[in-house]
């Protein structure tokens, strides 16, 4: 209707969230979506875009951009941007809001995957330098903007709901003041971790960021057991426990509306340790890392640790939100058109491993000796060249599965040896162990040192400097080798890892935990 008025956009910024009257920009339009707000099945997060460009909330919510969400944006048209604020039929990109502009700063050793939202993960040479991952060093996954917090975070809330309606809020301080501390030691993992691996491995491309190995940190978190604040607000922890509770799910929100779930046996069980925390390494959370509250969930995937948590609520149901229904699921290597609602949202973790850091040393001459064959023949045994490699990484399995062992490879596969798990979390000689909680929720790291023989190496590429005169010059081991190195691991439960990634490809490259291989090359 070329007949409605034309806004300058700093008339529309004046009808932002605090408005009684919010309006938002779509291309060149100008919407008032007073009457929407009630009705939006995000709720009120739609308030961060009013007055200005709902168009980059859009591109991170990108379930918006269909022919029902704009014919709804329709009914709710008031005008158009003054010609004089637009460029090329659009607000200049100077008028329109950075959702992230609040973002914080971050290490630059982090290593970048997407800058807006921020997702990094750790450095490798960082990945299992320490027990405990520095938290500035801590592996970021974002699926939005970093929320701010009114100046005094003890005054940020948590409203927990039950079934029945009841709601019940409590302050940061509250939480802090009113329950015991506690503190667990557990790792986060992303359902993406070793996602490139996966694409790589099977050849066949999988959807989303291409984690390599560091899409998994741990750390000490500290703050208050989340069955000990549904018991306060009223939860009957004892019907839960024996699973005659109407409520089947604890459903969690976060300030910019992440969602995501646990079932309701893991956030009671007594032995399960599932905080609201508001510590991490003994320091307030970080931003990035949900401040000043966050869920920690150990053992499950770390989706369902929802950061900058504001509300709980408890139903039969699981979280509706996208990244519960929609996301954050597995299916089989066949499945490419896959049906969400069958298929189980993943909550514990399977066994997984990575190595993280390798050197190879120099290389030496094993002292020739004599052998008998299969006939009892001594014979002489020619000189064996092997080259030394030190290898360290990670293992960890959900669930508080401990791993039991690390399988190491130097062959590819053909023969194994088992590498040293560190005693990070054993106690000695009645020193306090370093880890807390009930499971094994931390990673181990490992190690292993060996010899490569030079049979396990191959030659990757012929030079032709090694020949001289139709004679070889250079004495043996040869140059341009390569080897691969593998790593897998198994838990407690005999869990192991599979062989392949074409085993296990998914259509949305979770859960890739196909034993690693790492191919290394010898130039000496
Ligand atoms: N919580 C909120 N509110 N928003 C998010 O985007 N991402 C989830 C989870 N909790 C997310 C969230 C995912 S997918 C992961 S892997 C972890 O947070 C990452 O936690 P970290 O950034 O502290 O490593
Ligand atoms: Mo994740």
């Amino acid at each position: 209707d070329p007949n409605l008025p034309r806004f300058r956009i700093a008339d529309v910024r004046k009808h932002d969230g605090r408005s009684e009257n919010p309006w938002i920009i779509y291309g060149d339009k100008v919407y008032d979506i007073t009457d929407w707000i009630a009705g939006h099945p995000g709720g009120e997060v739609i308030l961060r875009a009013a007055g200005g460009s709902i168009e980059p909330y859009w591109d991170i919510f990108s379930i918006h951009k269909t022919q029902y969400i704009y014919d709804i944006l329709g009914q709710f048209l008031i005008g158009y941007v003054d010609t004089a604020d637009l460029v090329d039929g659009r607000p200049a990109r100077e008028e329109v809001e950075d959702p992230f502009s609040e973002d914080p700063e971050r290490h630059p050793a982090l290593i970048t995957m997407t800058a807006k939202p921020r997702n990094a993960e750790t450095p490798t040479d960082a990945m299992t330098a320490d027990f405990l991952t520095p938290n500035d060093l801590f592996y970021v996954r974002n699926h939005m903007w970093v929320p701010t917090i009114p100046e005094d975070p003890g005054q940020h809330t948590l409203t927990v709901e039950l079934e029945d309606g009841t709601v019940k809020e409590y302050t940061l301080h509250d939480l802090k003041t009113r329950f015991p501390s506690h503190k667990v030691t557990a790792a986060l993992q992303c359902s993406g971790n070793r996602r490139k691996h996966m694409s790589e491995g099977s050849g066949r491309k999988a959807n989303g960021l291409p984690w390599n190995v560091g899409a998994i940190s741990n750390a000490s978190w500290e703050g208050v057991l989340l069955s000990d604040v549904l018991a306060d607000a009223g939860f009957d922890i004892p019907a839960g426990l024996a699973g005659t509770s109407e409520a089947k799910h604890v459903q969690f929100s976060g300030l910019e509306a992440y969602g995501a779930s646990i079932p309701i046996k893991k956030a009671i069980d007594p032995q399960g340790d599932v905080l609201l925390a508001y510590n991490m390494n003994g320091q307030a959370l970080p931003r990035d890392h949900g401040f000043p509250l966050r869920a920690v969930v150990p053992g499950h995937v770390a989706a369902r640790s929802v950061k900058w948590l504001s509300h709980i609520s408890l139903s039969d149901e699981e979280s509706p939100s996208q990244w519960q229904r929609r996301d954050y699921k597995c299916f089989g290597p066949n499945q490419t058109h896959v049906d969400w609602e069958t298929a189980p949202a993943i909550q514990e973790m399977p066994v997984q491993s990575a190595i993280t850091g390798c050197r190879l040393g120099e290389w030496t001459k094993l002292p020739s000796k004599s052998d008998k064959d299969a006939s009892g023949k001594t014979r002489k045994v020619k000189a064996k060249y092997a080259q030394q490699a030190t290898l360290s990484g990670y293992a960890y399995s959900g669930g508080g599965r401990a791993i039991v062992r690390v399988d190491v490879s130097l062959d590819g596969g053909k023969t194994w040896c088992q590498a040293k798990i560190l005693p990070d979390c054993t106690t000695k000689n009645g020193a306090p162990s370093s880890c807390f909680g009930h499971g094994s929720w931390a990673w181990k790291r490992w190690r292993y040192e060996g010899m490569v023989p030079l049979d396990a190496f191959e030659q990757v590429q012929q030079k032709t400097d090694d020949k001289k005169g139709g004679k070889s010059t250079r004495k043996p081991p040869p140059k341009h080798l390569s080897a691969t190195f593998v790593v897998k691991a198994t838990d407690e439960s005999y869990n192991t890892q599979p062989e392949s990634h074409s085993a296990t490809w998914n259509v949305r490259g979770n859960l890739a935990t196909a034993w690693h291989r790492l191919q290394v090359r010898s130039d000496n």
